[in-house]
C-alpha cells in the first residue's frame, strides 16, 4: 500500500482527522482491533437488512422479503409485503431513538426533583431566569415572593407529566408556528405523552396491527415530535436550568487534549448529570494532592460524543473526540479511566482498556459492558461518588506504562456554547440583524449539520466536506452532536474561519466575532435548533417548512438519529443524510420519506453521500425557499 509516506492508503481511507491517522496506525501496530475492523471482517453486510426486508415480530418468521423481480417471496409468512415490513422496522428505530433521548430527559427532570427537594448532592439551580421563563410556560406560578426550590420542584413534576400524559398535547410544541400545530392536529400527528407515544408503536407494530405503511410512518413521525419537542426539549431546558445556559468560550477538541503528565480521565456517553459532578469532583484540592502525590501535574477531564459536548460547551471541558475515536483514546495509553453512562459506547472498550493499565468504569444501572468495573452513579450521593471515580482514576495513575504511551499532538482550538440565547445576545438582542442578513443575501440561509460517525463513511470526511461546502455557499451552520466535534477538530469552530466562507457569511461573522459555523451543543440539544426555527418563523409570520434552512446528518449511525430526522422533517425541514437508512426496500415507504413528504409536512428526506452533491441539494432548496419568500437569489455556486 503506497500512502502518503506517513499513513498507508487503508489508515487514509479511514479517516480525514490527522489524530485518528495516527491512532490507527498505533492499534496496527499493537494488533488492537478497531470499529474499522470488525466492520471491513462484516463485509459482505446482509442485503435484506440494508434493504429493511426482514422481519422478526413473530415467530412465525423470521421472513425475508426478496427485493429480485419475480423471484422468492414477496410477503410474509403473515402476509405482510415489503412496504409493511419495512416501515414496522423503521418505526422501531424511531421508537428506540425517541426513548433514548426522552429517557435522557427523563433523568434530568429527576435530578432536578431531587435538587429541588434538597435530596441530590452537589446540584443546585444555575438558571433562575430559566427556570422562571418554564414555570410560565407551565402555567406555573413564579410569584418573586416563591422560593426558588418551589417553583423548581413544580417545574420538574410538570415535566414528568409530559412523559405519562394521556390526553392532550406536549407542552413544549406551543413553541412551533401556529400553521405547523394546525397541520399537525389536520394530519393527527400532534404528540401526546412521550412514553404514550413510544409504546403505540410498539404496539402498532407487534404482529398483525397497524399494517397501512401510510398510517405507520405518520404515528413514526407523531413519536418523533414527542422526541423533539418533547424529550429532547426538556432533557435541553432542564439542563440549562442546571447547569447553566451555554454562552461562548474558547476551548480545544482532539486527542492531543490529553496529558502526558496529568492523570486523564474521559467522560463518554450522554448524561451531563454524570459528567458535571466530575468535573467538580475533578477540581477537589484533596484528589489533586493525591494526583501529586503520584507525579501527576494535574488531573485532566476530557469528554468522548455528547456528555463531552455538554461540559464543553457549559464548561470548556476539552473534547477528546467523537464517536468513532472512543477505542483511539484507549489506544493512547494515558487515560487514566473512561468513566461511561449510556448511549454510543461500544462494548469492545473493556477489552481495549484490558490492553492498557484504563479502568473501563460503568455508572448507570441502565448500561453495564464486559470489562467494566461497575460504580453506580446515584443523584443523592452524586458529588462523593464522582469523587470516587476520580480517585479510582488517580490511584491508577501509578500503573500507566510510560513505554504504550502515545498522544497525537493534535489539539484545535474554537469557540463553543451557542445556545439560542448566546446567539441572541451576541446579535444585540435581536433576531432582527440576522434576519436581515438572510433577507439581503448576504447568509442564504442556515443549515443544521448534526449527528454521528458511522465507518461507512469516512470518518469526518462527510462532515468537513459538507460544512465547508456549505459556509463557502453563505449558509450559516449550526451544528451540534458528533458533526460539532469534527468541526471543532478541524478548526472550523474558530472565528477566523471565517475566512472560509463566501463573502456575504464572511462579512457577518466578522461584524459579530462569530465563527461561521455555531456549536449549539449535544443531540438532544437539536431542540434548540428547532426553537430557533419557530421563533424566526414566528418572526416572520410564516410557517417553518417556508424558511431557507435545511438539516443534514452526513454520517448517522444511531436510531436516535433516525428519530431526529423524523422530527426535523415533520417540522418542516428538508433533511439530507449522508448513509442509506433501511428503507429502499419498500418502494412505497422510499416514495413516501423522499417524496409525498413534501406534500404532507411541507419537507422530505434525500440520501446523497458525496458532500459535494449534498451541499448542491441543500442550495438548491434553500434558494427555491428563498424566491418563495420573494428573496434575492443569487447563483448557484458550483461545486
Ligand atoms: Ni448523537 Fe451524541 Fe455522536 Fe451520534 Fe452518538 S454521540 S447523541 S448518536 S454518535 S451524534
Ligand atoms: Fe413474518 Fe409476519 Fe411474523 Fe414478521 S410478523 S415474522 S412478516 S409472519
Amino acid at each position: 500500500m503506497k500512502g502518503n509516506g506517513k499513513y498507508p492508503d487503508k489508515i487514509l481511507e479511514r479517516s480525514i482527522d490527522p489524530a485518528t491517522q495516527t491512532m490507527l496506525l498505533q492499534a496496527e501496530q499493537k494488533g488492537i482491533p478497531t470499529v474499522w475492523d470488525r466492520f471491513e471482517a462484516m463485509q459482505p453486510q446482509c442485503g435484506f437488512g440494508e434493504l429493511g426486508l426482514c422481519c422478526r415480530n413473530c415467530n412465525m418468521g423470521p421472513c425475508r422479503i426478496s427485493p429480485f423481480v419475480g423471484e422468492g417471496p414477496k410477503q410474509g409468512v403473515c402476509g405482510a409485503t415489503a412496504d409493511i415490513i419495512v416501515a414496522r422496522n423503521l418505526l422501531r428505530m424511531i421508537a428506540a431513538g425517541a426513548a433514548a433521548h426522552s429517557d435522557h430527559g427523563r433523568d434530568i427532570a429527576h435530578t432536578l426533583l431531587l435538587t429541588a427537594q434538597g435530596k441530590a448532592s452537589g446540584y443546585t439551580i444555575k438558571d433562575e431566569v430559566k427556570l422562571k421563563a418554564l414555570a410560565a410556560e407551565y402555567g406555573i406560578e413564579t410569584d418573586n415572593e416563591r422560593p426558588i426550590a418551589e417553583i423548581a420542584e413544580e417545574v420538574a413534576r410538570a415535566a414528568y407529566t409530559q412523559f405519562g400524559q394521556q390526553e392532550g398535547s406536549l407542552q413544549f410544541t406551543r413553541r412551533a408556528p401556529a400553521k405547523r400545530l394546525a397541520l399537525w392536529q389536520q394530519l393527527g400527528i400532534e404528540p401526546r405523552g412521550i412514553d404514550r407515544e413510544i409504546v403505540e408503536i410498539m404496539h402498532r407494530t407487534h404482529m398483525g396491527v397497524d399494517n397501512d405503511p401510510v398510517n405507520l410512518i405518520l404515528q413514526g413521525l407523531r413519536a418523533a415530535l414527542a422526541d423533539g419537542w418533547g424529550g429532547s426539549m426538556i432533557a435541553t431546558e432542564l439542563s440549562d436550568v442546571l447547569f447553566g445556559t451555554p454562552q461562548p468560550k474558547q476551548a480545544l477538541a482532539n486527542l492531543g487534549v490529553l496529558k502526558k503528565d496529568e492523570v486523564n480521565l474521559i467522560v463518554h456517553g450522554h448524561e451531563p448529570t454524570l459528567s458535571e459532578m466530575i468535573v467538580a469532583a475533578s477540581q477537589d484540592p484533596e484528589l489533586l494532592a493525591l494526583a501529586a502525590k503520584y507525579g501527576a501535574k494535574g488531573i485532566t477531564v476530557a469528554g468522548i460524543c455528547c456528555t463531552g459536548n455538554e461540559v464543553l460547551v457549559r464548561h470548556g471541558i476539552p473534547i477528546a473526540g467523537n464517536f468513532l475515536q472512543q477505542e483511539l483514546a484507549l489506544i493512547t495509553g494515558a487515560v487514566e479511566a473512561m468513566v461511561v453512562d449510556v448511549q454510543c459506547i461500544f462494548p469492545s472498550l473493556g477489552a481495549v482498556a484490558g490492553c492498557f493499565h484504563t479502568k473501563l468504569i460503568s455508572t448507570s444501572p441502565k448500561a453495564k459492558f464486559p470489562g467494566a468495573t461497575h460504580i453506580e452513579f446515584h443523584e443523592e450521593r452524586a458529588l462523593e461518588i464522582a469523587k470516587e471515580i476520580v480517585r479510582t482514576a488517580v490511584e491508577n495513575f501509578r500503573f500507566r506504562k510510560p513505554g504504550q504511551v502515545n498522544i497525537p499532538d493534535e489539539k484545535t482550538e474554537g469557540m463553543v456554547g451557542f445556545s439560542v440565547e448566546a446567539i441572541l445576545k451576541a446579535l444585540g438582542g435581536s433576531l432582527n440583524p440576522l434576519l436581515d442578513a438572510v433577507k439581503s443575501g448576504a447568509i442564504k440561509g442556515i443549515t443544521g449539520v448534526v449527528g454521528c460517525n458511522n465507518p461507512k463513511i469516512r470518518h469526518d470526511y462527510g462532515h468537513i466536506g459538507l460544512v465547508k461546502e456549505l459556509i463557502r455557499r453563505d449558509i450559516l451552520v449550526v451544528t451540534t452532536g458528533c458533526n460539532a466535534i469534527a468541526c471543532a477538530k478541524a478548526g472550523l469552530l474558530k472565528p477566523e474561519a471565517a475566512g472560509l466562507a463566501g463573502a456575504g457569511l464572511k462579512g457577518v461573522c466578522q461584524a459579530l466575532g462569530v465563527p461561521p459555523v455555531l456549536h449549539m451543543g449535544s443531540c438532544v440539544d437539536i431542540s434548540r435548533i428547532l426553537v430557533a426555527c419557530a421563533a424566526i418563523a414566528n418572526t416572520l409570520g410564516v410557517d417553518i417548512s417556508d424558511l431557507p434552512v435545511a438539516g443534514a446528518a452526513p454520517e448517522w449511525m444511531s436510531e436516535k438519529a433516525v428519530s431526529i430526522g423524523a422530527y426535523v422533517v415533520a417540522s418542516g425541514i428538508y433533511t439530507v443524510l449522508g448513509t442509506v437508512p433501511p428503507v429502499l426496500g419498500g418502494p412505497e415507504v422510499t416514495k413516501l420519506l423522499t417524496q409525498g413528504a413534501e406534500q404532507v409536512v411541507g419537507a422530505k428526506f434525500a440520501v446523497e453521500a458525496d458532500p459535494f452533491k449534498a451541499a448542491d441539494l441543500i442550495e438548491q432548496h434553500i434558494n427555491h425557499k428563498r424566491v418563495e419568500l420573494g428573496l434575492p437569489v443569487a447563483e448557484l455556486v458550483a461545486a
